[in-house]
C-alpha cells in the first residue's frame, strides 16, 4: 500500500481561495475508507508553504504526491512537481483534475519528466488502484511515460453509483478559512456536489472532460444527510450546489427539497441551473426549501449565437425561465457571454437588451475563453497556441487584457471589453444615467446610438 499526499496548488488570479478543493477531498475520503494513508494540503490557502514545498513534502514522507490542476493553476503544478522530483526521485508524481484531464499528453510533456502519471477524469478509483500497487499498465484512466514513451491506457468510465462515495474529507481541510463564493445571504456558506455530469454539449464547456455526459445523481437522502452534516459539524447556514447541472431531473430536485423540509432544516441554498430544465412546480419546491437564488446560463440574446454554441435553448426560454423564477420568489444570477463565434456588435446589443429585460439581481458578462477540454478549444487550438498565452493568465479577467484568447469572431478584445463595460453600466439605472450624460457632453454619437438601441 502506498502513502498518498494530495495537493491543491495556488491559483494565480485570486488572493485567497473561496471554496474548498472538493475534488481532492473526495479522493481522500474514498482512499481513507479503504485504509489508505492519505493527507491533503491546500497550498492555495497556505501559500507560504510553496517556497518550502519539497522540504515539507519530505517530512510527510509520501510514496505518491497527487497534484490537482485547473488550467490557471498549471504553472504551479509544474513548479511543485519539479521541486519535489528534485528533492526525491522516488516519489511518484500524479497530476489530475480539469486541465490534465483535458490535455493529458501535453501535461506529461510540459511536466518535463517530473510528472509520472496523468489521471484522466474522476480520481477516486484510479488513485485507489495506484495506492494498491497495481501495475501501471493495468490501471484504466491514466497515461504515463515509460522508457521515453507515452503509454495511454484505456478510458475509465465515470463512477456509476455516487452513493458508494463517502462525503468529502473536509476534516482534512481548514474549512473555517474558506469564505464562500458569490452572493451570500447567510454566511458561513460552503458548496456541495449532489450530482455529476451533464448531458448537454455546449461548445464552450469543458465539464465533460472530467465528469462525462452521463448525469449521475446521489440519493436525495444522502444529499440531505450531507447538508445536515455541514450544519452540525461546520455551522454552515448556506449551501451552493455547484453540480454541473443541478436541475436536470424534476422528481429528484423535488425529492431533495422535500427531504430538506421534512427534516426541518433551516438552510439557504443556491444552485446552477439551465433555463430549459425548470418549471414553476420545481421552483416552488426549491423556494419553499430555502433556495433563494438560481444561476442561469442565459449566454446570449441572439438565437443565432445560441444555436452556434449548441446551447440548445431559445431566447424565449431565457425570458420564460427568468419570469418563472421571479414569480416563485427566487432571485437570478445571470451569466452572459460576449465574443462567441459569429458575434457582432448587433448580437452583443441583443444580449445586453436581453439582460436588461430579464433584470437579474446579479449579472456576469464574460468574454468567451476557449477552455481546454471544450470543443471550442479543440477547433481553434492552433490559433490559441500561436497567441502564446501562459496558463497562469488563462482565466476570465487577466490583468493583461491582450491575453484574452478571442476566437471565431471578427470583434476585437478591445471592442468586447468596451461592450462589457457598457453592458455593466446599462444594468444599473444610476450608472446608465451618468453614462448618458457623459456621452452627450462628449458628443460621442456612436455610443449614443448604441445606448438608444439597447434601451429602446
Ligand atoms: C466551484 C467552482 C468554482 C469556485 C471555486 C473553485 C475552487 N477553487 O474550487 C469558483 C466559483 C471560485 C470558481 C472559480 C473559477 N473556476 Co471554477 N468551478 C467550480 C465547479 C463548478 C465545481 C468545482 C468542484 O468542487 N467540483 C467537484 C469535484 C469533485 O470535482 P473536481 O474538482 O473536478 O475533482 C475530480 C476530478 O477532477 C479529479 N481530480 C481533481 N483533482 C485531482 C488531483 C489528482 C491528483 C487526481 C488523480 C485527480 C483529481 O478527481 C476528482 C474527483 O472525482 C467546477 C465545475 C465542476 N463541475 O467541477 C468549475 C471549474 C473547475 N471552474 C473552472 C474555471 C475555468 C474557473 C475559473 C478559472 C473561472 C475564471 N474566473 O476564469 C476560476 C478560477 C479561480 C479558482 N480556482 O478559484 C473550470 C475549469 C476548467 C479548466 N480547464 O481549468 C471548471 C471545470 C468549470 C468549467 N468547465 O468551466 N470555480
Ligand atoms: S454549459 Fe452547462 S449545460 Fe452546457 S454542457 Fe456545460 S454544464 Fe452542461
Amino acid at each position: 500500500m502506498k502513502k498518498i499526499l494530495l495537493l491543491n496548488p495556488p491559483t494565480p488570479a485570486v488572493e485567497r481561495p473561496s471554496i474548498p478543493p472538493l475534488g481532492i477531498a473526495y479522493i481522500a475520503s474514498f482512499l481513507r475508507e479503504k485504509n489508505i494513508d492519505v493527507d491533503i494540503v491546500d497550498l492555495d490557502l497556505e501559500r507560504d508553504k510553496m517556497d518550502i514545498i519539497s522540504d515539507y513534502v519530505l517530512t510527510k514522507n509520501p510514496d505518491v504526491v497527487g497534484i490537482s490542476g485547473l488550467t490557471i493553476q498549471m504553472e504551479n503544478v509544474y513548479k511543485i512537481a519539479e521541486a519535489i522530483k528534485k528533492a526525491s526521485g522516488k516519489i511518484i508524481i500524479v497530476a489530475g483534475g480539469a486541465h490534465p484531464s483535458s490535455l493529458p499528453e501535453q501535461t506529461l510533456k510540459e511536466g518535463k519528466d517530473c510528472i509520472d502519471i496523468v489521471v484522466v477524469g474522476e480520481g477516486e478509483l484510479t488513485l485507489l488502484d495506484l495506492a494498491r500497487d497495481m501495475p501501471w499498465e493495468d490501471i484504466p484512466g491514466i497515461i504515463f511515460i515509460k522508457n521515453n514513451q507515452i503509454h495511454k491506457n484505456q478510458y475509465r468510465n465515470p463512477i456509476s453509483d455516487l452513493n458508494s462515495m463517502p462525503f468529502p474529507a473536509r476534516d482534512l481541510l481548514k474549512m473555517e478559512r474558506y469564505r464562500g463564493w458569490g452572493p451570500m445571504k447567510h454566511p458561513p456558506s460552503t458548496h456541495l456536489i449532489a450530482s455529476r455530469g451533464c448531458p448537454f454539449d455546449c461548445i464552450f464547456c469543458s465539464e465533460k472532460a472530467v465528469f462525462g455526459r452521463n448525469h449521475r445523481r446521489r440519493d436525495p437522502e444522502r444529499v440531505v444527510d450531507e447538508i445536515e452534516h455541514l450544519i452540525n459539524e461546520y455551522g454552515v447556514k448556506e449551501i451552493s450546489f455547484y453540480d454541473d447541472l443541478f436541475t436536470l431531473k424534476k422528481d429528484w430536485v423535488i425529492s431533495v427539497c422535500e427531504k430538506i423540509l421534512q427534516r426541518g432544516l433551516k438552510i439557504d441554498w443556491k444552485a446552477l441551473s439551465r433555463v430549459d430544465t425548470v418549471d414553476s412546480d420545481m421552483l416552488k419546491y426549491m423556494k419553499k426549501s430555502g433556495c433563494w437564488i438560481v444561476f442561469y446560463g442565459f449566454e446570449s440574446g441572439s438565437q443565432n449565437i445560441l444555436d452556434t454554441i449548441q446551447k440548445k435553448q431559445t431566447v424565449e426560454q431565457n425570458v420564460h425561465a427568468a419570469e418563472l423564477a421571479k414569480k416563485s420568489g427566487i432571485e437570478i444570477f445571470g451569466f452572459f457571454m460576449l465574443g462567441n463565434a459569429g458575434e457582432t456588435e448587433e448580437t452583443v446589443i441583443q444580449t445586453i437588451k436581453l439582460a436588461r429585460k430579464i433584470k437579474p439581481k446579479y449579472s456576469q458578462f464574460t468574454i468567451v475563453r476557449p477552455d481546454p477540454g471544450s470543443d471550442l478549444y479543440n477547433s481553434h487550438m492552433q490559433e490559441i497556441n500561436e497567441k502564446g498565452i501562459s496558463w497562469s493568465e488563462y482565466y476570465a479577467f487577466p490583468k493583461d487584457t491582450s491575453k484574452i484568447p478571442v476566437v471565431g469572431t471578427k470583434m476585437t478584445v478591445e471592442e468586447l471589453l468596451y461592450f462589457r463595460q457598457l453592458a455593466l453600466k446599462c444594468m444599473s439605472r444610476k450608472a446608465l444615467l451618468k453614462l448618458l450624460i457623459r456621452t452627450v457632453l462628449t458628443f460621442n454619437f456612436d455610443q449614443l446610438k448604441r445606448i438608444f438601441k439597447i434601451v429602446f
